[in-house]
């Protein structure tokens, strides 16, 4: 204990003189501090910067994490949740791809959830997530659900945060990809899933070489019904757009409420096929000095698709391409060299948008962009969509290094950036209403960061909704290469917490946090006193699917019971430390079998799993909750049926036989 006291003294020291700008870049051995924090340091070879680094994100046991960060897991099809600034990992939510430890697709209610996500009747079972978007209220996060994409198969999950678990998996029944999405509207009314690579209408099969005529971009925007925490496709629809690769977007807020916004690449109708010596995709896709910022008058459109005017498409509502024209719904503008990301200001009032070959972040003005419609006389794209000329909805443009991406916001009136190919966090300072909120001169580069390596997406506290704050960004690295000790060629990805609680150029990497199962792409981070999670579900019989008590909930061991009707056997089971009841279960080869698990548990983290061997059946069981299995007991023998968590010292006991007479 006194030592504990002794080193926290130690750091404290340091702090205050790193603190006071006299230590430098001298050793802390030599800023004076206590001899034993001062040998550890100087054991581990540690600079002034990294006890600071190191007093900024240690979180003593027992301590939590006051920010919480919820990140595409990329490939593995699932979210992450991180405890910031710890960079702890708490959870691995179990969303497109079954997750044995939440026993999600193992027999239980999570089976129904990945059926959702079924491709033509076909089970897939992996994603790949991209873009987590947190519901909002009035442009801040409310901390209520999450939503994420799925950019393999163009489906949508919705993630309800009481219990950090999924609720519902979406296919989008009229595209096979989208990367667009999910980014919901700031009072959580749509969940738009923007579009990627083209593809007929319909989802129909067409040539390549009528990819002009028959291809078409989609964007869909999706009705959450927040009281039953489900996204209803039947108040749902789609807006039909011009073949070209719709990307990123973001919704409008405050003064842009209504509107939504997303960029665009291959306005050349690139088709690929190097392989017939016509110009690969990356040549054909950045032939143009300009694509299409695609603005959305999504209001609108939401009355035009109540007024009858969509079409049936594979069930969904689809608003075709010249009723958009026609109805005001759609505008573009240009926007510099392969962009990528549209990220709104916290007031709403202007979009940047980064360009992959344009060392430029390009900032519009919605102001600008509303006059310009109403002076009307706008040109025309091909496929006949206004076009606003880029000077008369430019506010400014700032020149920040290679490979500007995504943006995010702080509180202080600076705005992030990340690199790609520079591998650098830009802070640059915003103008307009954010000007006297920094010393700096508006529109300009304050700080370049470096950071480890090839940042994809960047993260800032709330820094994409109207009340960003201002103490960290997370710097989401594609590649690790030498961070971390060499585990053979696939190598982790890299999340790096950076410090930005000091402004002018005094950003700082505070931690290196490996992500080895996938790669993770956009992740948003937010205030944990916002959430408001179940400690254990509300009673006991909660079905954590329909979040209300289920009808075949055991409320009490003495009401365990076996039943046979026919060849169907219904068992009502029990479950708490450490036993089920029944404890023996007897069926006969064939019989149907439909079994209700019942956790009588109110203590929390009092956790019991469920795996009947032989027949790919896990659940996790956690206090209070329900969960129904059926199967036909097909093969004959003798199973068992055990507890997965060790719940108590007599966990090892907690099981029962399944004998499954020939
Ligand atoms: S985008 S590759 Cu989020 Cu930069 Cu998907
Ligand atoms: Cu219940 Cu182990």
């Amino acid at each position: 204990m006194k030592r504990i006291a002794l080193v926290a003294l130690a750091l404290l020291a340091a702090l205050v003189l790193v603190a006071c700008g006299g230590a430098g870049p001298a050793t802390p051995a030599a800023s004076g501090l206590p001899a034993d924090a001062a040998a550890v340091a100087q054991a581990r070879g540690l600079t002034a910067d990294d006890v600071y680094a190191a007093m900024k994100t240690y979180t003593p046991s027992g301590k939590l994490d006051p920010y919480i960060m919820i990140a595409s897991g990329g490939q593995s099809g699932q979210v992450l949740v991180v405890g910031l600034p710890s960079m702890r990992i708490l959870k691995v939510i179990g969303v497109f791809t079954p997750e044995p430890w939440q026993g999600y697709g193992f027999g239980g209610s999570g089976d129904a959830i990945l059926a959702g996500g079924k491709v033509n009747g076909k089970e897939v079972l992996w994603g790949d997530t991209h873009h987590p978007s947190i519901s909002e209220t009035n442009g801040t996060y409310d901390g209520q659900f999450a939503f994420i994409n799925d950019k393999a198969n163009a489906r949508l999950a919705v993630i309800d945060l009481r219990d950090f678990s999924t609720k519902q998996i979406i296919k989008n029944p009229n595209a096979i990809n989208d990367h667009g999405g999910a980014f919901v509207t700031p009072n959580t009314e749509y969940v738009i899933e923007g579009p990627q690579y083209a593809a007929p209408l319909g989802w129909q099969y067409a040539p390549l070489d009528q990819y002009k005529e028959k291809y078409v971009g989609l964007v869909t925007l999706w009705k959450f019904d927040r009281l039953k925490g489900r996204v209803d496709p039947s108040q749902s629809f789609q807006i039909e757009l011009p073949p070209y690769w719709q990307d990123l977007c973001d919704a409008g807020k405050g003064p842009s409420d209504g509107w939504f916004f997303c960029n665009s690449f291959n306005s050349e109708l690139a088709v690929g096929g190097v392989e017939l010596g016509q110009p690969p995709f990356e040549a054909g896709t950045t032939k143009n000095d300009t694509d299409y910022l695609h603005i959305f008058n999504w209001k609108k459109a939401a009355e035009v698709f109540q007024a009858g005017k969509a079409e049936k498409i594979n069930g969904m509502a689809v608003i075709r391409l010249k009723t958009a024209i026609a109805e005001g719904l759609l505008y573009f503008s240009p926007e510099p060299k392969s962009p990528h990301g549209s990220d709104v200001t916290p007031g709403g009032e202007f979009i940047v948008v980064g360009g992959k070959l344009d060392p430029h972040v390009t900032i519009y003005s919605f102001d600008k962009i509303m006059a310009a419609i109403k002076a009307g006389e706008l040109g025309k794209d091909q496929y006949g969509v206004p076009v606003i000329p880029l000077n008369q909805a430019m506010e400014a443009q700032v020149e920040l290094g290679l490979g500007p991406l995504h943006t995010v916001f702080d509180d202080k009136g600076y705005a992030y950036t990340s690199l790609f190919l520079d591998s650098a966090v830009a802070r640059w300072s915003l103008g307009g209403p954010y000007a006297n909120k920094h010393p700096e001169k508006a529109w300009s580069l304050v700080q370049k960061l470096p950071v480890q390596y090839n940042i994809g997406h960047i993260a800032a506290l709330e820094g994409d909704t109207a009340t960003p704050g201002g103490q960290y960004v997370v710097a989401l690295n594609k590649w690790s290469i030498d961070r971390f000790a060499n585990i053979g060629p696939l190598l982790p990805q890299n999340f790096q917490l950076v410090d930005i609680s000091k402004g002018g150029d005094q950003m700082k990497v505070l931690y290196d946090m490996p992500v080895g199962m996938a790669e993770p792409h956009y992740a948003q981070i937010i205030k944990a006193e916002r959430l408001k999670p179940f400690e254990v579900y509300p009673e006991i019989g909660w079905n954590a699917e329909t979040m209300s008590k289920d009808p075949n909930a055991t409320l009490k061991q003495e009401d365990a019971k076996v039943v046979r009707t026919g060849n169907t056997v219904e068992i009502w089971m029990t479950v708490i430390r450490s036993h089920y009841v029944p404890e023996q279960v007897k069926v006969k080869k064939g019989d149907h079998v439909i079994w209700h698990l019942t956790s009588l548990e109110r203590a929390r983290d009092a956790t019991h799993g469920f795996a009947l061997s032989g027949y790919n059946i896990n659940l996790s069981i956690e206090p209070g909750k329900t969960e129904t299995i059926e199967f036909v007991a097909d093969q004959a023998g003798t199973y068992s049926y055990f507890c997965t968590e060790f719940c108590s010292a007599l966990h090892l006991e907690m099981l029962g036989y399944f004998l499954v007479e020939p």
